[in-house]
């Protein structure tokens, strides 16, 4: 036997770098291992879908005649690591070497590069090609620039690509469709049925081992409707291009109760452990536009969401780690609303927000940003409180992707390296997004007092504490501007009703884990 080939749960692709020169001889280990399935508690169905889909790629190697080492979570003697995995199929096989492709995590990449010294094998860790940019690519972007911006990344990517340009230009004379896609949605509107999944045997084995093993992990098992096979991921892109991707630019912002999915895509979970190539999915987007079958701001805004901001991510994650996940640049503190949790919250917004996620592991990302986001920003959270739980409630959450959507995008405390100004907005911004204020005990037209909506009050406290470090940034240049208009007994009102609120919150801690 020559190599032994590891391939991690998110790395399910035919294509995988560590498996592109697959020899006679040679065997893939997975492994389905405790510390992976609890360094945070998952939602029940993203360890389900992980599992489920690790099963299958297992089954579609193995009836291409890949010989597959696999270890089931509860086989006997499953060490429940990585490491340990590791170590006892080098006993079993003897391989020359391992080879792997890099972890998507920093965490799991020091666990790697640790093997060679520890199990005396030689260990190749190969470059992930299943980005449109490798690591080294985004660091040469990155090179001379003082602050860096997803948009000019975008532009580089879309000329290097080919994708929606017309030779020098982009389609349509401009890079992005952004202003087209902030529409409300009518109540009119119909949003489509969408498509799902029922588990098979394997899957459903699958889902009576998590019901057993982690029974106190946030979120609700079933139904659970993922694909979990490369054929049903496919099916599910088709299914979004077909039904969805015509309204997904206009109505991307918007929010209606009941309704989490909207015209969202779905993929994320499929592209991010390999169910899916982004190449496939943007090609799917753009042949709609040639074919007339979706509008240019749709597929435009469709492609800057993954040629885009999930490249841009990617590539700042690890040009900071493992840095980046230590800066608290604004200095926040407060533990994690309890509610964030349990969904008991008469903040109308964030409870059914959450229920849906308890419900579908999913959330949209305006949702994320601007509902679950925004209140942990203004009330101040510390950022590892509210990135564990991004990390645990989403199916598609890795931290190579939540880290950077949360501690830059969502929390600012990176201080802007990710993006220019905290996305800090009052509740106006989710009464015109959204249907969420009706059902609220809150009014988001009221500032201050009885009644007065929560973002309201904190959005202006968030400002005052935070003038120090934001005071001058030149996008917040107009409310700071309002605000210095304000008169010491308005800003003394604002603190005192806006800390009343805060120390309001129940903070208890979860008990999540089995
Ligand atoms: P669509 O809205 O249909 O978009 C299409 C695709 O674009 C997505 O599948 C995704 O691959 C990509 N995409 C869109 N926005 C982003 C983004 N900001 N960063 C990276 N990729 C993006 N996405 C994750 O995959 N995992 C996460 O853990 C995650 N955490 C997030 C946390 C916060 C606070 C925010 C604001 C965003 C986060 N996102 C994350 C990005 C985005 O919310 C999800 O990718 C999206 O909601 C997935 O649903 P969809 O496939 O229906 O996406
Ligand atoms: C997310 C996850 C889970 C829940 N379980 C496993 C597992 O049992 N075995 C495995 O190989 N991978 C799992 N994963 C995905 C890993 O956490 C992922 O590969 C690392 O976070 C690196 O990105
Ligand atoms: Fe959320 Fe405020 Fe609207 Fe209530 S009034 S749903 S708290 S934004």
């Amino acid at each position: 036997m020559t190599a032994l080939r590891l391939v991690l749960g998110d790395q399910l692709s035919r294509d995988l770098a560590s498996l592109s020169d697959l020899a006679a001889g040679d065997v893939v280990l997975m492994a389905e291992v405790a510390d992976e399935t609890t360094y945070v508690g998952h939602h029940k169905q993203k360890i389900a879908f992980v599992l489920a889909a690790m099963r299958h790629f297992a089954e579609a190697l193995r009836r291409d005649g890949v010989t597959v080492d696999y270890v089931q979570l509860d086989e006997a003697g499953n060490t429940g690591s990585f490491p340990g995995e590791i170590a006892r199929a080098v006993a079993r096989h003897r391989p020359e070497r391992i080879v792997l492709t890099e972890p998507g995590e920093w965490r799991v990449l020091e666990m790697m590069r640790a093997l060679e010294a520890d199990l005396g094998v030689k260990v190749e860790i190969r470059d992930d090609t299943r980005f449109f940019a490798t690591r080294g690519r985004f660091r040469r972007w990155a090179a001379d620039r003082q602050s860096y911006r997803m948009e000019y990344f975008y532009r580089e990517m879309r000329r290097e690509t080919g994708i929606l340009m017309d030779g020098e230009k982009p389609v349509g004379g401009q890079w992005n469709f952004d202003h087209d896609n902030r529409a409300r949605l009518p109540r009119d509107i119909p949003v489509p049925k969408r498509r799902r999944t029922p588990p098979d045997p394997i899957t459903a084995e699958v889902l009576v081992l998590v019901a057993r093993r982690f029974p106190h992990h946030f979120g609700d098992l079933e139904p659970f409707g993922w694909a979990v096979t490369r054929e049903d991921a496919l099916a599910a892109l088709d299914h979004f291009v077909a039904d969805c991707l015509e309204r997904f630019g206009t109505y991307q912002d918007a929010m209606r109760a009941g309704e989490p999915f909207l015209f969202h895509a779905l993929i994320s979970p499929y592209l991010n452990v390999g169910l899916l190539d982004p190449r496939e999915a943007c090609a799917a987007a753009e042949a709609a536009y040639r074919a007339g079958r979706a509008p240019l701001n749709a597929v435009e805004g469709f492609v800057r969401q993954i040629l885009g901001w999930r490249e841009y991510v990617r590539g700042i994650y690890w040009l900071h780690m493992p840095d980046y996940a230590a800066i608290n640049a604004l200095g926040a503190r407060r533990r994690l609303p309890w509610f964030y949790w349990s969904g008991e919250t008469d903040l109308n917004c964030i409870r059914t927000v959450v229920e849906d996620i308890r419900r579908t592991a999913y959330a949209h990302h305006i949702q994320r940003l601007m509902v679950t986001g925004v209140f942990a920003l203004l009330a101040g959270v510390e950022p590892a409180e509210i990135e564990e739980w991004y990390l645990a409630v989403f199916i598609d959450a890795y931290d190579w992707v939540e880290l950077p959507n949360v501690h830059g995008m969502v929390m600012f405390a990176d201080g802007g390296l990710l993006a220019s100004k905290p996305y800090a907005a009052s509740g106006a911004y989710i009464d015109r997004m959204s249907d969420y204020c009706a059902g609220c005990v809150y009014s988001p037209a009221v500032k201050s007092g009885p009644g007065a909506c929560p973002f309201n009050l904190l959005y202006w406290h968030f400002l005052l504490v935070n003038e120090p470090t934001l005071g001058r940034n030149p996008r917040l240049a107009m409310p700071y501007r309002t605000l210095a208009r304000f008169s010491d007994e308005r800003r003394a009102e604002i603190v005192r009703e806006a800390e009343a609120y805060l120390e309001s919150l129940d903070d208890r801690a979860p008990a999540l884990q089995p």
